[in-house]
């Protein structure tokens, strides 16, 4: 199949699994055309089967907003009639599934059919598409689409309860390449980070409010009044001074990294023993099963669809979102026995092994080949 793949490039869960689909779907044959305004953060391997077309916005003085999803469908258009592109796949409902919408109708005025399968991710449902601004765009845009994919269950009722959705909705979870993150502890470069003794735990995220940065610091630092610790913040947003400042008046920036954005996940991830996810929203939450699948154990909140993902008492622990006091004792309760660490760690990368990437894969063919009829 020739698959247009639409997606938010920058660092940021939806892009992540766009660009991985499309990589192991060039794998099995298929030709993925990724048509986003910037080529997509971990997109490092354009080969045969691999293009990346970019939509520019010119700058006109006359628009107070530059109409980026004028050139996004217009742009679609294009490259449907240039590369023979059979359907689309758009990651995100806004303003993607709308564009993409705009381009299935002008190509269809041309005589050329295209389904669109648009895959929900969270934040377009939960935080923004439900605002009175973008509701009626959104309901439009999950109605028309072929066939829509949301990333949970969680998140698929979310979409139920705040949408008047007539389509169907298939869950298809989000997917992790296990071979990816089979790194020998050995090969880290653990000691270069904390010292033996210290337990080692982990933050990744775009540092949104969301993200409840905030209780990370203060989770971490009760943690390391108990057992020797170190936090390494990974990413990059607009909490992030808030946390440089909180971890200052602390007292402890000698036990604090911040690593900002980062490309190399996987080797932060190897010398991690624990990984810390206390959002208020999460539709799935990416980071925490990249996280085990290099068998990091997870103390997260329950909130979303992270249940669906960290399993309680087996990948990690859970607890209710606020429960800053519990998130301290479930950490501990892991950090602090070496025996119950490598026990979580080991179940960790065993539950991870559930969303690997060649199972989902598959489903999302199956999906594509339904509206494709074939
Ligand atoms: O988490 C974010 O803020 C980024 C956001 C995105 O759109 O990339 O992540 C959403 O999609 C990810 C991939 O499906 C999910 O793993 C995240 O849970 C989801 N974020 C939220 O629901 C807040």
């Amino acid at each position: 199949m020739k698959i247009g793949i639409v997606c938010y490039p920058t660092f940021g869960g939806s892009g992540v699994v766009a660009t991985e689909l499309g990589l192991e779907l060039s794998k099995r044959d298929h030709e993925i055309h990724f048509i986003t305004y910037s080529q997509p953060v971990r997109l490092d391997l354009l080969g045969s089967k691999v293009y990346y077309h970019q939509v520019n916005v010119p700058e006109y003085p006359l628009f107070l907003y530059q109409p980026y999803e004028l050139a996004l469908s217009s742009k679609l258009v294009d490259m449907v009639k240039l590369h023979d592109i059979e359907l689309l796949h758009v990651h995100y409902a806004i303003p993607h599934a709308y564009a993409a919408y705009m381009a299935q109708q002008m190509l269809l005025d041309e005589g050329i059919s295209i389904p669109i399968v648009t895959t929900l991710h969270g934040t377009d449902i939960t935080l923004v598409g439900s605002h009175p601004f973008y509701k009626p765009a959104v309901t439009f845009s999950i109605n028309k689409s072929n066939a829509v994919t949301s990333v949970s269950e969680s998140l698929k009722q979310d979409t139920l309860r705040l949408f008047d959705i007539k389509n169907q909705i298939d869950v298809v979870p989000n997917f992790i390449d296990i071979n990816k993150y089979q790194a020998e502890y050995t090969e880290c470069k653990r000691h270069m980070m904390a010292e033996p003794k210290e337990r080692i735990i982990t933050h990744i995220s775009n540092f949104r409010p969301v993200k409840r940065i905030n209780e990370v610091v203060e989770i971490f630092n009760k943690i390391q009044q108990q057992i020797p610790a170190k936090l390494m913040m990974v990413g990059d947003g607009p909490e992030r001074l808030m946390a440089e400042t909180m971890v200052a008046e602390m007292g402890i920036d000698d036990k604090v990294i911040f690593f900002g954005k980062s490309n190399e996940i996987d080797k932060i991830l190897c010398f991690s023993d624990l990984f810390l996810l206390p959002s208020e929203a999460e539709s799935f939450g990416l980071a925490a099963l990249e996280a085990m699948a290099s068998g990091v154990p997870v103390v997260s909140t329950n909130a979303g669809g992270i249940s669906e993902v960290n399993a309680h008492g087996v990948s990690g622990l859970l607890s209710n979102i606020g429960d800053v006091n519990d998130m301290v004792n479930n950490a501990l309760s892991i950090l602090k026995d070496e025996r119950v660490l490598a026990k979580y760690k080991v179940n960790a990368s065993n539950e991870a092994k559930k969303f690997n990437i060649f199972s989902i894969v598959e489903k999302y063919e199956a999906i594509y080949k339904r509206v494709l009829n074939c």
